[in-house]
Formats: C-alpha cells, sequence, structure tokens
C-alpha cells in the first residue's frame, strides 16, 4: 500500500454524487486516473449500507496499492476492510478513533483554520485535511478560507497536509502555487465527463509540483 506521504491526490467516493450503481465504475476511474488514497463520504446512508458499500470498495482499493478511509465510523475499519478512518471537528478524538480503528490504521481529521490545524496536529494524526479553500456545494454550509494560510500551515506543521475545498482542475495550478503539495478533490473527478481523465490531469499537475 502506498505510504501516506507519497500521496498527492486524494479521491473521494462521495455517495452524494455517486448513486449506489456507479461506485465501482467511479472506483475504477479514480484509480485508472491515478488517486492515491481513497475514501467513501456517505453522509445519508444507513451504517449497514456503509458497511456494505465499504465491503466491495476494500477489496479494490487494496489491490491497487490505495489506501481506503472511511469518512465517521472507525469502528467499521476493521469490519470493513478499511485502512483508516476520517474524523471532523465534531466527532470522536484522534485517539478515540485510533482505539476503535485499531492498531496501524490511518487517523485523518479535517481543519478549517491554522489554528486548528495546529491544535489538532498536537493529537497526532497521521494526516490532516485544510479548508475549504472555496466555496462548494459538497460542503455548502462552511466559510471559505481562502489559499492564503496554505504555505504557513506547511512551515509549522510536519505531516501531510491535502488542502480540500472547491478545488478543480481548473484552480488547482493556483492552489499548489499558494503552497499546496496535496490535495482533495470530490465534484470535479467525479462530475467529470471523463472522470479518468480529469484525475489523470490533476495527478500530473501535483507530480510536476
Ligand atoms: N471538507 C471540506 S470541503 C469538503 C469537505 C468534505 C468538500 C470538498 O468537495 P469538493 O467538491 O471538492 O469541493
Ligand atoms: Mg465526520
Amino acid at each position: 500500500m502506498k505510504p501516506l506521504s507519497e500521496c498527492r491526490l486524494y479521491g473521494i467516493l462521495d455517495t452524494g454524487y455517486v448513486e449506489q450503481e456507479r461506485l465501482v465504475s467511479i472506483l475504477l476511474a479514480l484509480i485508472e486516473g491515478g488517486i492515491d488514497i481513497l475514501q467513501l463520504r456517505a453522509k445519508r446512508n444507513s451504517q449497514e449500507e456503509i458497511l456494505a458499500m465499504a465491503m466491495e470498495i476494500a477489496p479494490i482499493c487494496r489491490v491497487a496499492g490505495v489506501p481506503f478511509i472511511l469518512n465517521d465510523y472507525p469502528e467499521l475499519v476493521q469490519e470493513a476492510g478499511a485502512d483508516g478512518a476520517h474524523v471532523g471537528q465534531d466527532d470522536l478524538s484522534v485517539a478515540e478513533a485510533r482505539c476503535l480503528a485499531g492498531p496501524g490504521k490511518f487517523i485523518g481529521k479535517s481543519t478549517h483554520s491554522p489554528e486548528q490545524a495546529s491544535a489538532a496536529a498536537l493529537e497526532h494524526p497521521d494526516y490532516l485535511g485544510f479548508g475549504p479553500l472555496f466555496a462548494t456545494p459538497t460542503k455548502p454550509d462552511y466559510t471559505p478560507i481562502g489559499t492564503e494560510d496554505i504555505r504557513s500551515v506547511h512551515a509549522i506543521l510536519d505531516l501531510p497536509i491535502f488542502c480540500i475545498g472547491g478545488i478543480k482542475l481548473s484552480n488547482l495550478p493556483t492552489v499548489i502555487a499558494s503552497g499546496a503539495r496535496r490535495v482533495v478533490i470530490v465534484s470535479d473527478l467525479l462530475q467529470a465527463g471523463d472522470p479518468a481523465g480529469q484525475t489523470a490531469a490533476c495527478k500530473e499537475l501535483l507530480l510536476n509540483c
């Protein structure tokens, strides 16, 4: 499995964009395009549905060498065969999530300001999400934080930081020029006419920075 330090492009299978029947075909397209790490984010599905989807996704990611992260539900990580869980500011602490997910699993944490990022780093997650940089329909209730703090957060914190929120192929050069090394892209990959091609184009920009 790819180490997190080598992961640059984080894809999310968000069931708000992808209906269950298309999950696997979109996943295969994201893998073909070169995503380095994948999350299942299913805010409106039951725990049983999430487990069923995760058990379908996990072996595909395993074969591809792509770490597979569950949004929320660290307690399902073992049963689902996932590689970790992602928690938000209002969720369990990193330590609690780690305890539930079990040894050797990744725990990531969302942050929405430099202060939250510094505080979260003290919990020793395996990686941070930092954003939303821009307004995004995927997380509509959050105020965008812009790109100006990206460089300073990277200068202070020594762990993988994935910038997130409203990032698209079209604005990725600006995000990279602002200091980002890793990004999460959701809707711009899932809604693309050619998700594999869109993923590959984003990956190429990240590899050249
Ligand atoms: N957390 C902060 S922004 C966001 C999440 C889950 C959504 C990112 O989605 P998109 O479609 O790439 O803007
Ligand atoms: Mg959460």
